[in-house]
């Protein structure tokens, strides 16, 4: 049996554009990622991908690129799961700075380091912060993340172990089902998804880097081993131009 996942990080987002380290704030998509978010739809159309159940982040921008997607796929009613689990990484104390700022202020190599180190995680949120009410008080968490649990920050390491958790218990028993699956979620909670599945070691995540709105498919064995890596459905020379740019909002300007 070949099983099949489709996996899209969110079109580009109003604080994408600004170039600010975003994480658990709430921010919408820009327009140029709601035109993304229509692209992915018409391409996901023109391969003929059909979907049985579809999962996101609690986060709008991820599920604003869901939505979109399902129109232009005309399943707008398709069966969908919300979770916090694929949310984005907690920025903690870096969020809401311009990331080639931050790098002029503290050296690109360590804005690398926070943005894609595996284990070392960016400062704490204090409660200091305009954006931790915001963020800590969002009614969409009660009930589901005690206050003992919830992030001030998170690396990849952290992320990754709370998304796959989700992955294993929710995602993967739909999968061996036979259900085709579509995950709308972000840069780096699907980068430990594509850590977890390529086997990656912790200094080769470093070096992806995940475009907006491009959608990209994986094929896994019955062993939920890759058969078809990550292959992206867009045009090597535009996915190339994308992933540089993500590289390159951690450069000081
Ligand atoms: C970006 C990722 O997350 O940033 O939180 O700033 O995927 O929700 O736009 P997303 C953020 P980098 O790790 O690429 O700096």
């Amino acid at each position: 049996m070949v099983y099949k996942i489709v996996m899209v990080r969110h079109g580009e987002s109003v604080w994408n554009k600004e170039n600010k380290f975003c994480g658990w704030f709430d921010a919408p998509l820009s327009e140029k990622g709601i035109q993304e978010a229509h692209a992915a739809g018409q391409t996901l159309k023109e391969k003929g991908y059909q979907f049985d159940s579809a999962h996101t982040s609690v986060l709008t921008r991820a599920q604003h690129t869901l939505k979109v997607i399902l129109e232009e796929i005309e399943q707008p009613s398709l069966p969908v799961e919300m979770t916090w689990r694929l949310n984005e990484r907690h920025y903690g104390g870096l969020t809401g700075l311009n990331k080639a700022e931050t790098a002029r202020i503290h050296g690109e190599k360590q804005v690398q380091i926070w943005r894609r180190s595996f284990d070392s995680p960016p400062p704490p949120l204090e409660k200091s912060s305009k954006f931790y009410k915001i963020i800590n008080d969002d009614p969409r968490y009660k009930g589901t993340l005690s206050k003992e649990e919830f992030p001030k920050f998170e690396s990849l390491k952290l992320t990754i172990e709370r998304t796959l958790p989700y992955w294993d218990k929710v995602i993967v028993p739909q999968i061996k089902k036979g259900k085709n699956i579509l995950i709308a979620a972000h840069g780096n909670s699907l980068r430990g998804i594509v850590k977890h599945l390529d086997q990656m070691s912790d200094e080769a995540i470093m070096g992806l880097n995940l475009p907006t709105g491009i959608p990209f498919v994986y094929e896994l064995d019955d062993n939920f081993k890759p058969i078809k890596s990550m292959k992206f459905l867009g045009d090597e020379e535009t996915v190339y131009k994308a992933m540089e740019a993500v590289v390159n909002q951690g450069k000081p300007k």
